[in-house]
Formats: structure tokens, C-alpha cells, sequence
């Protein structure tokens, strides 16, 4: 991958977009093209033919789509399936068209049928039913890991395909109803300490474990992977820290300071009981996650603090 290059991210205004447009500069990549105001609506068939054909990216990173925690999968499914359907089958479409060199798509976790094996396996992709509660947002992620995947096998295209841990990080969705685990438990802890609460309430039952992964090694697992990685199978992109909801609202609750005791709400979902990847493929190219669980959580909080409390962060963070 040619640091001159041409590169598109594909959905800049998500969490993986934003830490990658904060990334590839610092990595020597000065040549972005679609960012901000002069990306196109990936939703818009027209609108992305039309960028592609006038900007002729490179690489592109594709992690757009709307995405969001167990909650918003539940209240607003045929959204997100249908708004992310059609990005991946309009980018695809526009990257084949117009040649670009390489591609890597993000898709998610939970796109793992929910009774695979653990840690979960490329193999296991399409074997089984789907957690529930994600199953249509997962299913559209699927289709576009199958895409890419037939893109490769008729044209011959570089399309890469990544399933990452379940991500967190400066910038995310810290709706208390549509984000995920981390940021939502993070504004949660944050406002009950505001008011002195006695419970910081946490979904579900706190036994479910979950991979996470700080959203600035997410970034550089993509690019890693951009520059390395080009086989047929889609590539995990995780190794970092598997740990109970329970622990992880314990190390939320701890850097933000909330003294009191947790209270479990077992009338909100579980959602899958585990979710860890097999990495190995990643780490043996020579990639390792930079950043402990603990330290992802203190940044987080800490741009939460000076960004999220002023006003509404990202409306829908990618996977
Ligand atoms: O982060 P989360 O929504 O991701 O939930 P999933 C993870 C676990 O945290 C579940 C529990 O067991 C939740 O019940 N939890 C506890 C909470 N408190 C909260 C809270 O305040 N908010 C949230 N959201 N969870 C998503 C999928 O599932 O994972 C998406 O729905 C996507 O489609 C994403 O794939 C990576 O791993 O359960």
C-alpha cells in the first residue's frame, strides 16, 4: 500500500472512520479523499458511482453503515439491515466498477452464529441461527462479508473482509438506550455519581463476556490488514481483553469514579453469552492490540468528559 495513495474511509463519521482518519495521517497517508462534508452518502447508489468515478480512489476502507448496542437492535432492526444492505452492495458495487486496488470491509462480531464454538472461527460463518436480538443487522453484515467474498471469486477483486471485537473509544454513541456496553455504562456511571445514586444499573444479568477492543487498535488492525493480509478468508481482527459484563462495569464504574454498587436489570437481554475470536491468524502476521482494557476505558471517559456531556455524540458508531 502505496503512502501516496489514494484512500477513501468509507463511513469517516463512525467510530472505526474517526479513528482512522486520526490514524493514516500520522501513519504518512496524505492522501484522503471523501472526508468530512465531501463524503457522499453511502446510501445513495447514485451519489456513491458518482464519487467513485470522479475521485478514483485507491484503498478503501469500508466501516460505514449505522450500528449501535443491544438496544437500538431491538428498537429500530429494519434500519440498520436495511442502511447497511445498502452501503456495502453500493461501495462494492462502485469499488469493482472503478478498479480500486484494494479494499477492506468491516463487518462485526455478531455476525457469528450464536452457538459457535469459542473462540469463534472463520469457519463457523454461516453454520448456524443468529443471536436474536442483532440477527438483522447481522444478517446485512453476513451478506456483506459473502460479497466481498464473490467479488474476489468472479473479478478477481482485492476485497478483504475483517469481523472485530466488539469496539469502544473516544467518540462512540454514549446513548444510554443505542450504545453500546462501554460508552452507555459510561455515561450511566457517570450521571449516577453526578447525583449521588446509591445502584449503577446494568443491563441484563452481567454474566455475558465479551471481546473488546479500544477503537484506535481497531484502526490499526485495519490498516495492518490492508497492508498485509490478503487471503480469502475473512481475518478476525481482535486479541485483546475477554471479560464478564459484571468486570467490565466494575472497571467503568472505577475510573469514573461511582462509589456505589451495581444493580443488575434481568429485564433487559443478554443478548449472546459470549463473544471471543479467534485472532491468531492476525497475531501470527505480527499485529498485537497496543492498548489495556483499563487505559481504553480512562481515554474514553476521559473524551467523554469534554466532548459527550456537551451535547449528542455520533448518532450510530459502525459495528
Ligand atoms: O454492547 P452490547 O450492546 O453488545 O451489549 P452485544 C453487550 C452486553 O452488555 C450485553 C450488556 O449482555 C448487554 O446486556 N449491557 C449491560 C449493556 N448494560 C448495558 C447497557 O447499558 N447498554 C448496552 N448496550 N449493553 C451488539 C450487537 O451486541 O454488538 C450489535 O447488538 C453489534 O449488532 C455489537 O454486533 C458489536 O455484543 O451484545
Amino acid at each position: 500500500m502505496q503512502r501516496t495513495g489514494r484512500v477513501f474511509v468509507a463511513g469517516g463519521d463512525t467510530l472505526a472512520g474517526a479513528a482512522l482518519l486520526d490514524l493514516l495521517p500520522a501513519e504518512g497517508f496524505a492522501n484522503l479523499i471523501g472526508v468530512g462534508a465531501d463524503e457522499p452518502d453511502l446510501t445513495d447508489a447514485l451519489a456513491v458511482n458518482s464519487f467513485f468515478a470522479a475521485e478514483r480512489p485507491e484503498y478503501v476502507f469500508l466501516v460505514g453503515g449505522p450500528s449501535g448496542g443491544i438496544g437500538l437492535n431491538r428498537s429500530r432492526p429494519a434500519d440498520l439491515m436495511l442502511a447497511n444492505l445498502q452501503v456495502v452492495t453500493n461501495v462494492l458495487d462502485a469499488a469493482h466498477r472503478h478498479g480500486v486496488e484494494k479494499l477492506l470491509y468491516l463487518a462485526s462480531s455478531c455476525a457469528y452464529p450464536r452457538e459457535a464454538p469459542q473462540p469463534l472461527r472463520a469457519e463457523s460463518l454461516g453454520t448456524g441461527p443468529l443471536e436474536p436480538t442483532s440477527a438483522p443487522y447481522a444478517t446485512a453484515k453476513l451478506a456483506g462479508a459473502v460479497l466481498c467474498d464473490a467479488f474476489r471469486r468472479q473479478y478477481g477483486c482485492r476485497f478483504v473482509t475483517g469481523f472485530p471485537a466488539n469496539p469502544f473509544g473516544p467518540g462512540d454513541d454514549f446513548g444510554a438506550d443505542s450504545g453500546h456496553v462501554i460508552p452507555a455504562l459510561i455515561r450511566r456511571a457517570h450521571e449516577a455519581k453526578e447525583c449521588g445514586d446509591s445502584a449503577l444499573t446494568v443491563w441484563g444479568t452481567g454474566a455475558p463476556q465479551r471481546e473488546f477492543l479500544f477503537s484506535r487498535d481497531l484502526a490499526s488492525a485495519c490498516l495492518f490488514a490492508m497492508r498485509h493480509y490478503d487471503g480469502d478468508a475473512p481475518l478476525n481482527l481482535g486479541g485483546g481483553s475477554v471479560l464478564s459484563i459484571a468486570a467490565a462495569a466494575r472497571v467503568v464504574a472505577d475510573v469514573v469514579g461511582f462509589r456505589g454498587r451495581l444493580a443488575f436489570d434481568s429485564s433487559k437481554p443478554d443478548g449472546a453469552p459470549l463473544k471471543a475470536l479467534d485472532s491468531s491468524g492476525l497475531l501470527a502476521l505480527g499485529w498485537t492490540p497496543a492498548t489495556p482494557f483499563r487505559t481504553a476505558v480512562e481515554e474514553t471517559y476521559h473524551w467523554f468528559l469534554h466532548h459527550a456531556t456537551e451535547g449528542a455524540a455520533h448518532a450510530g458508531s459502525t459495528v
